[in-house]
């Protein structure tokens, strides 16, 4: 033993003997950083050997670099130096985490502040004692050395020897990286989250990643200027869609209430799954809505989005401008750039804000995009039920217990509110294995697992929905309320439409990229309580469309904001859609989608043009490419930060925190008083929670649930509510 130990202490006596020494206190230190602090959400042993080995590659590469140094006080002090860089880096990432659930970015150093809000005066109180591991061999090092148990290697270290230190550890993070795509294809350039890529690559390579990210965004934001900004304003104007009368403001000051239906396409309405004989309604609730007469429902809304996904969806919605062509508008600018986004906006109406999701507040840059668009809460996975492989998929909690959980929080929003749900059990990989107590939809039979679990996941959506309906109108909430449902962007992708093509009563080999176009409808519904005049309307738009369409509704004028889309309810709505690729859009009359041209009412294939269709095509090709063009300019150059054109002011992201949110609603209940308007304060303090997904309420209380003749515009929240007649009559 005594030998062992001699060996050892003879080996660390070496030059590289002490920089394999370091290696392995800094590797260990970051296992221990992985298990204790951050979380990785690793999951199977895959990527537990990805964490496992991702801090050595990059580890070696950087402390092998002092063997270069031939004296060898420069060698220690150059090795020691880079140990403790990469050890600050580390430490500085664990505690930031337990305040942000996040790590630091180029970007959060850039703006020192934010880092200092989490690691100023706050640090000393984020330390915990069990942080002594983090230092513990500091001291031990510095006994071994002054006992000299280690000695000083005076030894210079082979030149060819160090080379082949830095070669060995390039190939060993080439192979890092090659495994870690494998895992996850696409890991750095569609950015989902920073933690997959710590979770992969280690910290290091993100400190790399992330500042590559900045240095990105910030080459074309320094060669932007007001300049720019010209054409813009001068495309707004000109495709500035006036409001219709009879909608402008039908929903002044009520509730916003958006519901995200994850990956949900438009087929799947009134859509009947053949199962064992029989057949299935998928999404009985939604259909009900879509055929209400208290809901604008729309046919041909396609979904815009690109890399950034569910991403893309919401940079659309909530700013009116597209994401980027290339990966994450949110990952890559959401936390930097100047924006006016919905929130923003509607604080100015007095709006309080909130996000529910239940997932982890960094997927998609979230926590920080958020707060440039205003957002006053986000309630993210943190604040819900734990996760356990029971309640919840590798994309967070069911919906169901998402919703149920979120109501706690709910009621003691301020009204009116602008609140988000971003649901995510109808995400890919559709296992209904995963949603406990809901099994029982039947599978489709196709030789596509993917397709096959899609109906079953839908349908629990449908039901969570449902559960969530009836909630607002057991608490009162429904009557002052809109809510907008809408679906972020496919479930099912091109590559698998031809094997779903036979569900849709089509044919595999003849299918088309004229169908794959069509399938890229999504659900958007505009549901307004006490309106008796909703129908279903066939508007060919997009989700740029929606945050004008929105405003209008609201009786606000959307003009002086530099949104690139056109309210959906507006005569002069131009009805060409443009998919997030050049030259790819759908007009009522044309689908020009992966290099062919179709009819888009008959879906036959245009492949001699004469010269009028050439002519139409042409100007619907350059309109759809003006749009993003347009949309472009504005995000990569950061423009909104030199626009005048309104009195809207900046976000200070500074005023925003998402940590003890509860608690910050329940203090300004408490500074209002009597002028509380939370359903909280207005129902006598009395929690609204046990409300939902309680049929038993229903039968207690009859009287809110009869057919009344329904009022118009807002209703008290705190007396009881009363289902409007036309939606009583579509409901399942
Ligand atoms: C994750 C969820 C999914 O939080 O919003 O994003 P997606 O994979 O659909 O882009
Ligand atoms: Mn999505």
């Amino acid at each position: 033993m005594k030998k062992i130990a001699r060996n050892l202490l003879n080996f660390m006596s070496t030059r590289l003997g002490f920089v394999l020494t370091l290696l392995v206190v800094y590797w260990l230190k970051t296992m221990w950083a992985y298990a204790i602090d951050f979380n990785l959400d690793i999951q199977g042993l895959y990527q537990v050997f990805l964490a496992f080995i991702n801090p050595l590659p990059l580890g070696l590469l950087l402390i092998g670099l002092a063997l270069y140094f031939k004296r060898s006080k420069l060698f220690y002090s150059v090795a020691i130096l880079i140990y403790l860089l990469l050890f600050i880096w580390l430490i500085s990432n664990a505690i930031y985490y337990r305040e942000f659930s996040d790590f630091v970015t180029v970007n959060t150093m850039l703006a020192s502040s934010s880092v200092s809000a989490g690691l100023g005066e706050a640090a000393l109180e984020l330390f915990r004692p069990w942080d002594i591991i983090y230092l513990i061999d500091i001291p031990i090092l510095v006994y071994l050395f002054y006992k000299k148990q280690i000695r000083f290697d005076q030894r210079p270290f082979n030149k060819r020897a160090s080379f082949a230190i830095t070669a060995l550890s390039t190939m060993l993070f080439t192979a890092n990286l090659f495994l870690a795509e494998i895992d996850r294809p696409q890991l750095l350039t569609r950015g989902f989250s920073n933690y997959y890529v710590v979770r992969a690559l280690g910290l290091p390579a993100f400190l790399g990643y992330s500042g590559n990210q900045t240095y990105q965004a910030n080459k074309e934001r320094s060669k932007a200027s007001a300049e720019d900004l010209k054409p813009v304003e001068d495309y707004v104007k000109s495709h500035y869609a006036a409001p219709d009368k009879n909608y402008f403001g039908i929903a002044k000051g009520r509730n916003v209430i958006y519901l995200h239906l994850e990956s949900f396409q438009q087929f799947l309405i009134d859509y009947k799954l053949k199962a064992q004989d029989k057949e299935y309604e998928v999404t009985p609730f939604l259909n009900s809505l879509y055929h209400s007469n208290s809901t604008l429902a729309f046919s041909n809304i396609f979904n815009q989005v690109k890399a950034g996904k569910t991403s893309d969806a919401e940079t659309m919605l909530e700013t009116g401008l597209f994401g980027l062509n290339q990966g994450s508008f949110m990952v890559n600018y959401g936390g930097t750039n100047t924006q006016q986004a919905a929130p923003f906006i509607l604080s100015k109406q007095g709006y309080t804000s909130a996000v529910f999701h239940g997932n982890a507040g960094s997927f998609w840059n979230r926590n920080t995009t958020y707060k440039q668009w205003g957002y006053n809460y986000f309630f993210d996975q943190s604040y819900f039920s734990k996760l356990t492989s029971q309640n919840s998929f590798q994309y967070g909690l069911n919906d169901k217990i998402m919703f149920k959980d979120s109501i706690k929080y709910l009621e003691h929003l301020q009204q009116p509110f602008y609140a988000k749900y971003i649901t995510v059990s109808n995400h890919y990989p559709y296992t209904t294995s995963l949603i406990g107590d809901e099994i029982g939809f039947p599978q489709a039979t196709t030789k596509d697992e993917t397709i096959n679990g899609y109906f079953a996941t839908a349908n629990y959506l449908d039901s969570a929905v449902k559960s969530f309906f009836d909630y607002l109108k057991a608490a009162g909430l429904y009557e002052n309320s809109i809510i907008v449902l809408y679906g972020d962007h496919y479930g099912i992708s091109n590559s698998r439409n031809p094997a779903l093509a036979p569900l849709l009563g089509k044919d595999s080999e003849t299918w088309s990229s004229y169908d794959n176009a069509m399938l890229q409808r999504v659900p958007y519904m505009v549901v307004v309580p006490g309106m008796n005049s909703g129908k279903i309307i066939d508007t060919f738009g997009g989700q740029i469309d929606i945050l004008p369409t929105l405003e209008h509704l609201l009786g606000i004028d959307s003009s002086k904001y530099l949104q690139v889309g056109q309210d959906l309810l507006s005569a002069q709505h131009q009805q060409i859609v443009t998919f997030r690729s050049t030259n790819n859009f759908v007009t009522p009359k044309y689908t020009s989608y992966s290099g062919r041209i179709y009819n888009t009412q008959t879906g036959a294939e245009i492949t001699n043009p004469d010269p009028t269709t050439q002519k139409e095509l042409e100007d619907a090709r350059n309109a759809a490419n003006n749009q993003l063009k347009m949309s472009d300019t504005v995000q990569t150059g950061d423009l909104i930060r030199f626009y005048q054109g309104n009195d809207l002011g900046k976000v200070n992201s500074k005023d925003y925190s998402y940590t003890h949110s509860l608690k910050a609603e329940e203090k300004i209940e408490k500074q209002k008083g009597d002028q509380s308007t939370s359903l909280y304060s207005k129902r006598g303090n009395v929690s609204t929670a046990d409300l939902f997904d309680s049929p038993s309420y229903r039968a207690l209380h009859p009287e809110q649930f009869e057919t009344t003749s329904s009022q118009e515009g807002q209703a008290d929240s705190s007396s009881s509510s009363s289902s409007s007649s036309s939606q009583e009559k579509a409901g399942p």
